[in-house]
Order: structure tokens, then C-alpha cells, then sequence
């Protein structure tokens, strides 16, 4: 214990702001994150009060207008698309592979003052009175008729980008080229199966919104005629450019929650990953097809029939895998010896919420049922099941899991477990009944509506409610371990990978000597018989 640790090396600011050691820089990306993600919630909140009711009595048209859209922007971009990658990728990327650190240190420490730099300046489009055309900023709207800060919020979303590419990229090398001796890609944790594939798709795809972004930027300064009909542009260009980039994106929020929930299912059930190859390659394979269905956005807006059933039809494709994996986490399960921890809590709410939001995308997928819920609280429903449900809840469990590692503390197993259950009830109170609010017509992004309407929505905003005092709950006892949580062991799960064996938290280069590697991932029958230790 007397040993320095990456915390403990230097406790200067400059040694914060100038360090090249990803496990600071994920500490700096997580604090950055926090503060979006508390943005974007108190958005989220008054979207929620003002639902509440069936009148507008909270706010006008037009400033709600503003609210969905900074929710939109400021969840997706700054907070779910860097979340899991630049925190817990971050940090546990080279101590999985047993590495000193990424592969390009101050690429890494420059991709955050890029994602800080995009994302202050999108706030301040958003302080300086906002932008009112959706997360989606679809034309002709936003190219010739909005008059917010449409603009200055795509410039920040630019900049960001370049943050995403560089990480992507970083990733990707550090994989190829850092791995311990006797770590073949078959030995490889699957979250890093998952974290490689994300980045494939973050280094291909981000480009094309960097482009659709600077397009509209011209559109709107010169009226070039890119997307206005009269001088020759088309409308629906803008949508192809923008599907084409985040379709592919939901996978970039989901792959890596996915892999996250691979490491907790198999340590928390003792038991190797049910079918580690299919599971590897299936995460590969859903980065390849995510980009041939971005058309299924699209089903209503006047593209060919022909197009609409081939984007139907890949849309199904892409569910496969994700479906292999469910039922890899499901076989991984069955006979383990199962241990319910925080972490394992989050690992099941997972399974189970993204299970419901795939399920309700295959409904989407549907030409014939998208036609009638396309634009309702159905879609609003299935990607925050998916999104929130699915990469939030993952995150949660992540953070617990690998928690003791980044801070050498433990936490509350009492708090964690009871903030967990009441995100789960929380979630399923706040979104499940906008399944049905959709299906029975209700439009989204309205914030006048029938009477009818309104007993779904009060369930709906009384959820958000618990849901708001479930997120802040590891605030406080996080928060409070971080600084009195007992010392944490160098592996308190007991758990075989790579991480688990230098001390926590890490020192300066992760490792005291070398590793190597004898053995596949997740050996917990031989080697790790005992139980996890955290109690
Ligand atoms: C934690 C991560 C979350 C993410 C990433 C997220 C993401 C999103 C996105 C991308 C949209 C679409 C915005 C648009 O289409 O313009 C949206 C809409 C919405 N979100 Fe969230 N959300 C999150 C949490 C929440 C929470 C906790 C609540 C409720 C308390 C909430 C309530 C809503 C509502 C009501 C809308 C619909 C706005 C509308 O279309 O009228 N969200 N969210
Ligand atoms: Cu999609």
C-alpha cells in the first residue's frame, strides 16, 4: 500500500491537465461526462414536468422546443457516444491487454481538450438561446427556416468529432499492437471485442456527420443548393447523410455496453462466456451491417418502396446478432454459480431492458407497423429502452464493477444494490408506458395533448421522478467511497483478467513487471474457484 499509485504520483492541477496517463485522462473525461450527463437530465426533467399535464403550463412551444433538442444533442453526443469508450475504455483498455498505457498518450490527452472544446462551445449555442430543430436537425428546417443557434451547436458537434475518430483510432492501435505476450485476439476480453468494433465504426462513420454537418453549414450560409429543392438540392440527401452516420452511432452507444455486460455475467455467475467466438464476431458483425440500414428511419419519408423493403429486410439481419447475444449472456447464466452484487444487479437490468428495446425495434423495422408509429412515443420509448436502459444501466454496472480498481475503495454494497433496483423500476415507470401513449397515436416532440393521453404521462413523469433520485443516489455514496470507502484488495471479485492482477488502484504504468499470458479469458472454473470477496 505504501507504493505510489497514478493517483498518488502528483497532486498538482498541472500534473491533471498535462498528464498522458489514460487512467487520469478517464478520470478528466468522467468528471467532463457527469456534467453533461446532469445537463442533459435537467432537460430531460422539465421535458417530464411539463407532460405532466395536458396543457402547456410550464413552458411555450417554442422554448420546448429548444429543451428536447438540448436533451438530444447534449445526451447523444456528449454523453452517450464518449461514455463507456473515453471512461471505462479508458482506463482499463491497456490494463486488459497488460500495457503501459494507449498507444498514443498524448493523442489521447489532446482528443479531451478537442471533446471539452466542441462541447463548450455547443453549450454556449444552447446558453445563448438554444436551437429548436431536434437532436436531427433535418432540412429544409434547419438549412432555411430556424432561426436558433443551429449553426454554432453543429460547430461544436464538428469539433467533437474529431475527438471520436482520434480515440477510435487509438483504440484500435492499441489493440493491434500492445497486447501482452501470449495475448492471441481469441484470448482477448470480449469487452474489447466490443470497444475494437465501436471504433471501427467511429473512425468510418464520424466523417460522414462531419460532412453532412459542414454541408448544412454551406446550405445555410450560400444557399448552394444542396438540399433546397427549388434551386436543384434535395431534402432527403440530408437525411441519407445523417441516417447513414447515426444509425451506425446507436451501435457505437450500444457494442460497448454490450461487452461491459460480457465481463459482469461471466464473473458474477463464476462461469467462461457461453460461446466466446460467436459473441466476439457477433459484435464485428453488427458494426458491418449497422451501416446497411439507416434507411429504416426513412420509411415515411417518400424514398422507393423497393429501398424501404431492402432496409426492412437488413434491419431484421442486424438483429440477429444482437439476439446471439442475448442468448450467450442467458446460457452463461445457466448453472452458474450466481452472485447478485451491484454490478451483477445492473448486468441483469441490462439483459432484460435491452431485450424490450430490440424487441420493439423489429415492431419499427416492420414497414407496415413504422407507418403508424413512426413520429409517436413508440420510437421515444424503444431507443431510450436501448439507450438508457440498455448503455446507461451498462454503465452503472461497469462503474461498480471496475470501481474498486480505479479508486482502490470500496462502496456501499447496501446503497449500490438498492439504487440499482430503483433505477430498474424507475426506468420501466418513466418508459414503458410510452409504448403505449405511442401506440394509441400520441405524436412526439408535442407539449399540448388530449386529456386522454394524460394517465400515461403522469406515470410516465412520476417514473422520471424516481428515476431522477435513483441516478443521483451513487453521487453520494460513489462519492463518499471515493474518499472513506474501505481499502479495496488488488482483485476484490476474485476475477481472472489481466486488470485485476496489479494493485489497486494502478501504479504509474499499470504494471510492476510484464505480463504474460497463458490461458483463454475468463477461466473462473479452474483457477478462480473462490468466490468474489467484496462483502
Ligand atoms: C440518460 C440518457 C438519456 C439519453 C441518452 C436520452 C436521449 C434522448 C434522445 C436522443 C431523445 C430524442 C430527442 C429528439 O428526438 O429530439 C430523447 C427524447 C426524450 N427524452 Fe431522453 N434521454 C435520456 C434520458 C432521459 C430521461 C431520464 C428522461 C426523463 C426523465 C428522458 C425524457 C425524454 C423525453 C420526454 C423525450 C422526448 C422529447 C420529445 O421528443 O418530445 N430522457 N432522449
Ligand atoms: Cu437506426
Amino acid at each position: 500500500m505504501s507504493d505510489k499509485n497514478y493517483l498518488t504520483t502528483d497532486y498538482t492541477l498541472r500534473s491533471w491537465f498535462l498528464t498522458t496517463d489514460h487512467k487520469r485522462i478517464a478520470i478528466l473525461y468522467f468528471a467532463s461526462l457527469i456534467f453533461f450527463f446532469f445537463i442533459g437530465g435537467a432537460a430531460a426533467t422539465a421535458i417530464r414536468i411539463e407532460l405532466a399535464t395536458p396543457q402547456a403550463d410550464l413552458v411555450s412551444s417554442d422554448v420546448y422546443n429548444r429543451l428536447f433538442t438540448m436533451h438530444g444533442i447534449i445526451m447523444v453526443w456528449f454523453f452517450l457516444i464518449p461514455s463507456i469508450p473515453n471512461t471505462l475504455g479508458n482506463f482499463v483498455v491497456p490494463l486488459m491487454i497488460g500495457a503501459r498505457d494507449l498507444a498514443f498518450p498524448r493523442l489521447n490527452l489532446m482528443s479531451w481538450y478537442i471533446f471539452m472544446l466542441g462541447g463548450c462551445i455547443t453549450l454556449f449555442a444552447i446558453l445563448a438561446g438554444g436551437v429548436d430543430t431536434g437532436w436531427t436537425f433535418y432540412t429544409p428546417f434547419s438549412t432555411l427556416y430556424s432561426n436558433s443557434y443551429v449553426i454554432v451547436a453543429a460547430a461544436g458537434i464538428f469539433i467533437a468529432g474529431f475527438s471520436s475518430i482520434l480515440t477510435g483510432l487509438n483504440f484500435i492501435v492499441t489493440i493491434h499492437r500492445l497486447r501482452a505476450p501470449g495475448l492471441t485476439w481469441y484470448r482477448l476480453p470480449l469487452f474489447l471485442w466490443s470497444l475494437y468494433a465501436t471504433s471501427v465504426i467511429l473512425v468510418l462513420a464520424t466523417p460522414v456527420l462531419a460532412i453532412t454537418l459542414l454541408l448544412m453549414a454551406t446550405e445555410r450560409f450560400f444557399g448552394v443548393g444542396i438540399f433546397d429543392p427549388r434551386i436543384g438540392g434535395d431534402p432527403l440527401l440530408f437525411q441519407h447523410l445523417f441516417w447513414f452516420y447515426s444509425h451506425p452511432a446507436v451501435y457505437i452507444m450500444i457494442l460497448p455496453g454490450m461487452g461491459v455486460i460480457n465481463e459482469l455475467v461471466s464473473c458474477f455467475s463464476r462461469k467462461q462466456v457461453f460461446g466466446y467466438k460467436f459473441v466476439a464476431w457477433c459484435s464485428l458483425a453488427i458494426a458491418a451491417v449497422g451501416f446497411l440500414v439507416w434507411g429504416h428511419h426513412m420509411f415515411v419519408s417518400g424514398q422507393s418502396l423497393i429501398a424501404s423493403l431492402v432496409f426492412s429486410f437488413m434491419s431484421f439481419i442486424v438483429a440477429v446478432p444482437s439476439a446471439i447475444k442475448v442468448f450467450n449472456w442467458t446460457a452463461t447464466l445457466h448453472k452458474g454459480s450466481i452472485h447478485f452484487d451491484a454490478p451483477m444487479l445492473y448486468a441483469l437490468a441490462f439483459i432484460g431492458l435491452f431485450t424490450i428495446g430490440g424487441l420493439t425495434g423489429l415492431f419499427l423495422a416492420c414497414l407496415a407497423y413504422d407507418v403508424h408509429a413512426t413520429d409517436t412515443y413508440f420510437v421515444v420509448a424503444h431507443f431510450h429502452y436501448i439507450m438508457v436502459g440498455g448503455m446507461v444501466t451498462a454503465y452503472f454496472g461497469g462503474l461498480h464493477y471496475w470501481w474498486p480498481k480505479i479508486t482502490g475503495r470500496l462502496y456501499s454494497e447496501y446503497w449500490a444494490r438498492t439504487a440499482a433496483v430503483l433505477i430498474f423500476f424507475g426506468f420501466n415507470l418513466t418508459f414503458f408506458p410510452q409504448f403505449i401513449l405511442g401506440a394509441e397515436g400520441m405524436p412526439r416532440r408535442y407539449h399540448v395533448y388530449p386529456p386522454e393521453f394524460q394517465v400515461w404521462n403522469v406515470l410516465s413523469s412520476g417514473g422520471a421522478a424516481i428515476l431522477a433520485v435513483a441516478y443521483l443516489m451513487p453521487l453520494f455514496y460513489l462519492g463518499y467511497s471515493a474518499f472513506f470507502g474501505r481499502r479495496a484488495p488488488a482483485n476484490p471479485w476474485n476475477a481472472p483478467g489481466l486488470e485485476w492482477q496489479t494493485s489497486s488502484p494502478p501504479p504509474e504504468f499499470n504494471f510492476a513487471s510484464q505480463p504474460v499470458v497463458t490461458r483463454a479469458p475468463y477461466q473462473y472454473n479452474e483457477h478462480f474457484q473462490a468466490e468474489p470477496q467484496n462483502a
